[in-house]
């Protein structure tokens, strides 16, 4: 028997027997506040767990979620229906279609609702015929166009069963909820038991949630430990999307304190932050009539309430172009919100107006990292008008993403979206042989500024050949300075990319393979005058400065030195690498033969002076050829001499 997870919410006008029905389906009355059974209407969302079997050895776990169908909590009901896969709209045969069967099903279709089946209540009332046409009447041009129509009576007990072979039979063809390894709980209740500490209860979606893990309340931020959990009453080890889920929080507070947890919060894993501000599609639904006041333009500026998940927060709205949006049209826009909430790319809202009395609008998010100064630049317009058209495909999203950062790293990219990672990696995959693209390492990176930041690279590198035809190649610190905005992962990606295509870098030089430093003529004479004075004498040749008296000499000296043709000793003192290889053998020699020798033995056997013997005696230390005792010098042990004679290189 395989088993599967769905959630099913009701929804239609007040009145109109939802909360009867799912109690005809599951025994249990979702009415559970005492205030609901003195009213004798639903003010918030109820809960209620229905199994179906198919004949093909399928059993379904509904988790069903009952809504308030009266106007003033339209709020919990949208709260409700955020994340299901099934909606179950409900008719009274005595009433028909009424106001918030309206405007349910324009949230529910906001809300990207698929599905949805139609229970005709109150079927011993009579009107069956006369409300259904009605309601094939209202389901022209949506998406529940060819819904089945069930008449039901919760006093008869007619059609019941009917109802349930036909949920059983829409869930065998609905797809399972996704799992893009990325669980989002939709927090709709948080209480504290006795003896147990705090629980929070939603609608699992996006990924699988397990006991022990550690999570995330967003927006707060605020790390927290899975102890328990539960679906329906019992204990699981893990909830998948689908499943109607209670955790137990340990660590996390309810109340009012900054931290503590609420309906509205989104449980969930990862490194994702939650934003003030929603780049997005905004749709008006062509069905909202004329005369009625929700029908009246939206307009730039105005104040809303955005519906997303279970959570409501007020916000701004700014329209990208347009000044209004009129009934049945979209326009791209920014939510500014009150306060971060965590939403992804893909995701879909509702907005309703400030008295909270008309649900004026829904839509999409482009951009969950919405930037008030950013939203009007050439680039975001750019990322919005491609996505606002294809916000469901991968590789749009990637691409526009991409196009917007110039690079990223691989595994971040399009973190807070729908996509799961194999999808992400599949369109890179794409994006790349379509020349898109560039991966490198972890980095992935647009092809036109990979290929500008490329270019730049190597014009810098060519300059300097150039310019210092007497240096061995561009500092890279020089290099880096030049691409300072991006991130230290780029600089080392493009410095391997210019390695891989003929370019060699050393510790602080990157330069083409083939450059040889050589010196311009100007300077030759400089380097033959270097050469013939450190030769005079060249166990004692005059200190650094003596010789370096003008820029062609210093330049000289460098070049020289960068070669290899002269060693620098000390601060103040450089020799010809021949002269200090003969003074190294002359040195170990001595002391092989004599034993630790003093600085005046070494100096009158070289011929030199102190001040050219003692950096160089320092410089044979550091260089682990002698070691210095008291005020003699001793030669490392032999191995040693042989295995660093060749540092001097
Ligand atoms: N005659 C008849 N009455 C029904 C039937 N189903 C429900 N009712 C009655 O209709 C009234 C409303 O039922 P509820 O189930 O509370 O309606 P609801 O849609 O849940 O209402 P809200 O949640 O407040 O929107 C109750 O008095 C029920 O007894 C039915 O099949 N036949
Ligand atoms: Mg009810």
């Amino acid at each position: 028997m395989t088993k599967k997870h769905f959630v099913l919410a009701t929804a239609g006008h007040v009145d109109h027997g939802k909360s009867a029905l799912v109690k005809a389906l599951t025994g249990t009355d979702p009415d559970r506040l005492p205030e609901e059974k003195a009213r004798g209407i639903t003010i918030d969302l109820g809960f209620a767990e229905l199994i179906l079997d198919w004949p093909d050895e399928q059993r379904f776990h509904i988790g069903i979620v009952d809504v308030p169908g009266h106007e003033d909590f339209v709020r919990n009901m949208i709260a409700g229906v955020g994340s299901v896969d099934l909606a179950l709209l409900i008719v009274a045969a005595d009433d028909g279609w009424m106001p918030q069967t309206e405007e349910h099903l324009q949230i529910l279709t906001y809300l990207g609702v698929q599905h949805a089946l139609f229970a005709l209540t109150k079927s011993d009332l009579g009107n069956i015929d006369i409300i259904t046409t009605q309601i094939r009447d209202r389901l022209r041009d949506t998406a529940f166009v060819n819904s089945q129509i069930i008449p039901t009576s919760t006093r008869t007990g007619d059609g019941i069963e009917d109802l349930k072979r036909a949920l059983a039979m829409e869930f065998a063809t609905l797809p399972q909820p996704r799992d893009v390894g990325k669980p989002r709980l939709f927090v709709d209740r948080a209480f504290t038991l006795r003896g147990i500490g705090t629980v929070v209860t939603g609608t699992l979606t996006g990924g699988k949630l397990r006991r022990g893990q550690t999570v995330a309340i967003q927006p707060q931020n605020f790390p927290a430990r899975i102890r328990s959990i539960q679906s329906h009453g019992h204990d699981v080890e893990f909830t998948e999307p689908g499943m109607r889920t209670a955790i137990n929080l340990p660590d996390a507070a309810t109340g009012t304190s900054a931290t503590a947890i609420k309906r509205g919060d989104v449980i969930t894993i990862g490194d994702v932050a939650a934003t003030a501000a929603l780049d997005v599609l905004l749709e008006r639904s062509p069905r909202l009539h004329g005369k009625d006041p929700v029908a009246r333009a939206l307009k730039n500026g105005i104040s809303v309430y955005v519906h997303h998940g279970t959570s409501r927060v007020r916000a701004k709205i700014a329209l990208l172009e347009a000044e209004a949006i009129g009934i049945g049209q979209s326009a791209i826009a920014q939510l500014r919100l009150a306060s971060p909430i965590l939403a992804m790319l893909g995701d879909r809202f509702v907005i309703r107006d400030p008295s909270e009395q008309h649900t004026i609008a829904g839509g999409i998010v482009l951009d969950p990292n919405g930037d008030r100064a950013n939203f009007r630049s050439a680039a975001q317009i750019q990322l919005l008008t491609k996505r606002a058209a294809a916000p469901h495909d991968v590789d749009v999203c990637l691409q526009t993403e991409l196009a917007g950062r110039g690079f990223s790293q691989s595994k971040t990219l399009l973190a807070k979206s729908n996509f799961s990672a194999a999808e992400i990696s599949d369109a890179l995959g794409r994006l790349q042989m379509q020349g898109e693209i560039v991966l490198r390492g972890e980095i992935v990176a647009d092809a036109d500024q990979w290929r500008d930041l490329y270019r730049r690279a190597t014009e810098l590198i060519d300059g300097a050949h150039r310019e210092h035809p007497e240096k061995r190649g561009l500092d890279l610190a020089d290099l880096r300075a030049a691409s300072r905005e991006q991130p230290a992962d780029v600089f080392e990606a493009l410095i391997s990319d210019l390695c891989a295509k003929g370019f060699a870098r050393t510790a602080t030089v990157i330069a083409r393979e083939l450059h040889r430093a050589t010196l311009p003529p100007q300077i030759q004479p400089a380097a033959a005058k270097i050469r013939e004075t450190l030769g005079a004498k060249s166990f004692d040749p005059p200190a650094r400065k003596e010789i370096a008296q003008d820029r062609h000499l210093q330049s000289a000296i460098r070049f020289l030195i960068e070669q290899g043709e002269i060693i620098e000793v000390g601060p103040d003192l450089i020799l010809l690498r021949e002269a200090a290889e003969r003074m190294q053998s002359v040195v170990v020699a001595f002391i092989s033969r004599n034993g630790p020798a003093t600085v005046s033995e070494l100096r009158q056997e070289l011929g030199t002076s102190r001040r050219v013997l003692v950096p160089f005696l320092e410089h044979l230390d550091r260089r682990g050829i002698t070691r210095r005792e008291g005020d003699r010098r001793k030669l490392r042990d032999q191995e040693n001499v042989y295995s660093t004679v060749n540092l001097l290189q």
